[in-house]
C-alpha cells in the first residue's frame, strides 16, 4: 500500500476505535468492559428518589392548601348564594378531605420507609457482591499466575472486606435513623386522621358548628403538621440524600477497582499494572476517608454536635464499637415506647376535646366522648 494511503487509514481506524469505544456502556472512568454494579441498584435509587420527591411535594403546599380549604371566610362568600344543604355538603367534603390528606400522607410515609430500607439493603448487598466478584476472580486465576500475585489479591480482599463491614455499619445506622423518623411521621399522621374521623362521628352538622370546628381544625392542623415535619424530617431527607450520594460514589470506586484488577490480571505485565495491589491500605484510603466523613456528618447531624472528637480508625471499627455505641443510643431513644410514646408529643394528650372552646364542645355528642 502506498504510504500516502496508510496515514488516512490509520486515522480512520483510530476514529472507528474511538467511537466504538465511546458507544459502549461506560460506568467507571471510561473503560468499563462489564457493568459490575447491577441495574437493580440504580433502579432502587431512582425509585426511592421518586417516592421521596413525591412525598416532599405532597407535604410541600400543605399549609397553603389548609388555608384555602378550611378558611371559613372564603366559604362564607361562596355560600352567600347557595342553599344550606349544598353549603353543608361542601363543608363536609372539606373536612373529610383533611382527614384523607393525613391518612394518605401517612401511607406515603410508610411507603417511603419501605423504599428507603429496601434501597439501603440493596446497597449493602451490592457492596457485598463486589467481595464475591473479587473472590471469583481469585478462584479463576490462571495457574500460570504466581503465588505472590495471588497473595496480593488475597490481601487486597481483606482490606475490601474491612471496607465493606464499615460501609454496611454506617448504612445500617443511616437506615435506622431515617426509618425511625419517617415511622414517627407515619404514626402521628394516622393518629391525627383517626382522631378526626372519630370526632366527626360525634359531630352535629349545623352551619354554625361547621364554622367553629373548621377554625379549630385549621389552627390545630397547622400546629400538628409543623411539629411533625419540623427539623427531624428535614434531617432525615438530608441524611438519606447524603448517604445516597456517597453510596453512588462507593459503587463507582468499587467498580473501578474490579475493572483494574481484571485488567491487571489479564495483562502479562503484573509489575506495572498490578502496582495498586501492593499497598491496599493506601489504595483504598480515599474510600475510607469518605466513610469517615460520612460518619462525622452523621454524628454532627444526629448527635447535634456532641461529636466524639477522636475519630474512630479502622482498628476500632473491626471491633464494631462504633456501631454498637450508635445502636445503643438509638435504642434508648426508641425505648420510650416507639408507637405512641415520645413521637406523639405532637398531638397533645386528650386532644381534641380538652382543647375545644365551650361553644365548640356543644357541637359534639360529648356524652359519648366523656364516657370514653
Ligand atoms: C447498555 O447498552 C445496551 C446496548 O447498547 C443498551 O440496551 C442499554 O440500555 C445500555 N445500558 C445503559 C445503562 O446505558
Ligand atoms: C384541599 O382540597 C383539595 C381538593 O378538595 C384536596 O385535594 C386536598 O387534599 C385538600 N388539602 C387539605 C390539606 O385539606
Ligand atoms: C440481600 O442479601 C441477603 C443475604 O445475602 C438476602 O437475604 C436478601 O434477600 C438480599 N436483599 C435483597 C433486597 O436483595
Ligand atoms: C410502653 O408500652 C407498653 C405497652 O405497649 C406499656 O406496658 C409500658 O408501660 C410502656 N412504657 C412506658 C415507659 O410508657
Ligand atoms: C339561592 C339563591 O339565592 N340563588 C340565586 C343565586 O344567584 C343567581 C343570580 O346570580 C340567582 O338567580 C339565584 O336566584
Amino acid at each position: 500500500m502506498e504510504t500516502y494511503l496508510k496515514k488516512p487509514i490509520f486515522f480512520f481506524l483510530l476514529f472507528v476505535f474511538y467511537f466504538s469505544h465511546l458507544n459502549r456502556n461506560h460506568t467507571a472512568c471510561g473503560y468499563s468492559q462489564y457493568k459490575y454494579t447491577s441495574e437493580r441498584y440504580y433502579m432502587a435509587l431512582e425509585d426511592t428518589d421518586h417516592v421521596k420527591r413525591g412525598f416532599q411535594a405532597l407535604l410541600h403546599s400543605f399549609l397553603e392548601n389548609l388555608q384555602k380549604n378550611l378558611s371559613t371566610s372564603i366559604l362564607l362568600n361562596v355560600a352567600a348564594n347557595t342553599t344550606d344543604v349544598i353549603e353543608i355538603e361542601n363543608r363536609h367534603h372539606k373536612l373529610t378531605d383533611l382527614s384523607s390528606f393525613f391518612q394518605y400522607s401517612s401511607e406515603q410515609a410508610a411507603l417511603l420507609v419501605g423504599k428507603i430500607e429496601l434501597c439501603f439493603e440493596i446497597t449493602k448487598n451490592e457492596s457485598e457482591s463486589y467481595l464475591r466478584k473479587w473472590e471469583e476472580i481469585r478462584w479463576s486465576l490462571q495457574p500460570s499466575i504466581s503465588t505472590e500475585v495471588k497473595a496480593l489479591v488475597d490481601e487486597y480482599f481483606i482490606e475490601m472486606q474491612s471496607f465493606h463491614t464499615m460501609f454496611s455499619d454506617i448504612i445500617d445506622d443511616f437506615s435506622e435513623y431515617v426509618a425511625h423518623v419517617l415511622r414517627s411521621v407515619r404514626d402521628i399522621f394516622i393518629e391525627y386522621a383517626d382522631i378526626q374521623t372519630d370526632s366527626f362521628r360525634r359531630f352535629k352538622a349545623t352551619k354554625l358548628c361547621y364554622n367553629v370546628y373548621m377554625d379549630f381544625l385549621q389552627q390545630w392542623s397547622a400546629i400538628i403538621f409543623k411539629c411533625t415535619t419540623a427539623t427531624d424530617l428535614n434531617t432525615a431527607y438530608d441524611v438519606y440524600t447524603t448517604s445516597e450520594t456517597t453510596s453512588r460514589h462507593v459503587m463507582t470506586q468499587l467498580e473501578f477497582r474490579m475493572q483494574r484488577l481484571h485488567n491487571c490480571l489479564a495483562s502479562r505485565d503484573y509489575r506495572m499494572r498490578c502496582q495498586f495491589l501492593r499497598n491496599p491500605e493506601r489504595d483504598l484510603s480515599k474510600l475510607f476517608i469518605k466513610l469517615d466523613e460520612l460518619q462525622q456528618y452523621f454524628d454532627i447531624k444526629i448527635k447535634r454536635g456532641r461529636v466524639n472528637s477522636n475519630r474512630k480508625r479502622r482498628s476500632d471499627i473491626s471491633e464494631g464499637r462504633k456501631s454498637i455505641e450508635l445502636k445503643l443510643k438509638m435504642q434508648t431513644n426508641r425505648d420510650h415506647n416507639s408507637t405512641a410514646g415520645n413521637e406523639n408529643k405532637c398531638i397533645p394528650i386528650d386532644f381534641p376535646y380538652k382543647y375545644m372552646s365551650t361553644n365548640l364542645k356543644k357541637c359534639f355528642d360529648f356524652l359519648l366522648w366523656e364516657s370514653k
